[in-house]
């Protein structure tokens, strides 16, 4: 697939939602639909408009903002929720049922005949309605492929937009997820969504194998905020999907506002971004050891497959540890406007190192030392 095709839907304000911490006041669904939307994204979820009453309002509140990015709100395969739903003026609803063997058992106890009827009438009420529809199956790794396959045929005859395959539990590996995909496009002409959790680290990966394999749209969250530790990070989702081609992904998302988003979500729910996040973390363009930061001066590309610039950051050098190097000691002492010569520069660097073998330096000290050789 062209990298161009994929679209993102960011569910911070519905996945997001079940975060612990998360507790949006309108205002704040506000300001994040608005930030999702100068970011780019293609498409905002919303909590279920039947989950409270606050919810239903915010849903229409959301819905009716003049946003880029299409609103879609999030229900389950049920007709109550579906003529809710269709009151909150959004551009599209994601419909889910369980297709698991366990859900079936332990949660709603339905076959998959059953499953199917009820979503033929779900989803044609939602298309009379003019909306764009999508049906899921809760937890699709731990149900059997001759019932995922049955249903996904199922609804995409009756002319659903997106299927929608959920890794619920966060089990699915990238290759199971590739291989599904390319299962699928040999049955269903349909976009395909993917939904990953990260219980095992595997969300994005999970998110880029499935796109090889043939799926069109992935669902992230701000910082992966959600159910227990949360799903694909946008962050993290866009930098992968970077690497593969920077033009395209800058041209199609505006990447300088992604910190912005990191920050304003984190302080929202009440956490610190963590220190090695994606892109937004403190030490995301940071280098340390001698090997890197000589040639990371000489080509950042060297060490770097994320360009900081075109996230609106600047990378760091910590040189004043034992792993330094001369050329970057070198490199300090020029900003400082000293210059010294080979072997100076090598004397310097073996005190730095003897020096930080007691204990790590700080960048004054290294700066006091460069100064005082100067003088000494
Ligand atoms: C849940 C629902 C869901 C839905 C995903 C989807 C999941 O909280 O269990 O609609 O595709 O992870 O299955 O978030
Ligand atoms: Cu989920």
């Amino acid at each position: 697939m062209p990298i161009e095709r994929f679209a993102i839907i960011d569910s911070t304000l519905r996945e997001g939602e079940q975060f612990s911490n998360a507790h949006f006041t309108t205002a704040d669904k506000i300001a994040i639909a608005q930030l999702l939307d100068e970011f780019g994204v293609e498409y905002i979820e919303l909590t279920s408009p039947v989950a409270s009453p606050q919810s239903f309002e915010d849903c229409k509140t959301i819905a009716a903002l003049p946003l880029k990015a299409k609103v879609l709100t999030h229900i389950r395969c049920h007709m109550d929720d579906a003529r809710v739903a269709v009151q909150t003026c959004v551009d599209g609803i994601d419909i889910l049922f369980g297709t698991s063997s366990i859900l079936r058992e332990f949660s709603h106890g339905k076959g998959v005949d059953q499953i199917i009827a009820e979503a033929r009438e779900v989803i044609s009420f939602i298309k009379e309605h003019g909306k764009e529809v999508r049906f899921s199956s809760e937890d699709s790794f731990r149900s059997t492929e001759g019932d995922l396959l049955r249903v996904y045929t199922a609804v995409a005859a009756m002319g659903v937009d997106r299927i929608g395959v959920a890794d619920t539990v966060g089990i699915a590996t990238p290759r199971q997820c590739y291989a599904l995909a390319v299962e699928l496009r040999h049955h269903v002409e349909c976009d395909i969504e993917f939904h990953g959790h990260n219980d095992t680290g595997c969300a994005i990966a999970n998110s880029h194998s499935i796109l090889e394999g043939g799926a069109t749209h992935i669902d992230t969250s701000v910082l992966g905020i959600g159910e227990r530790n949360g799903i694909t990070p946008l962050g993290g989702f866009v930098a992968r999907m970077y690497v593969d081609d920077p033009a395209a992904i800058r041209a199609k998302y505006d990447l300088r506002k992604l910190s912005e988003l990191d920050e304003l979500v984190a302080s929202m729910v009440k956490i610190e971004i963590p220190y090695n996040n994606f892109v937004t973390g403190k030490y995301a363009f940071h280098h340390k050891a001698g090997m890197h930061t000589k040639a990371i001066y000489v080509n950042p590309n060297s060490y770097e497959v994320l360009d900081p610039a075109d996230f609106g950051l600047t990378r760091t050098m910590n040189i004043a540890h034992r792993l330094t190097g001369y050329n970057a000691v070198g490199r300090r002492a020029q900003e400082l406007g000293l210059e010294f010569g080979k072997d100076e520069l090598r004397a310097i660097t073996r005190k730095i190192k003897t020096l930080a073998d007691a204990g790590p330096l700080s960048m004054d000290q290294l700066d006091s030392l460069l100064r005082e050789w100067v003088v000494a």
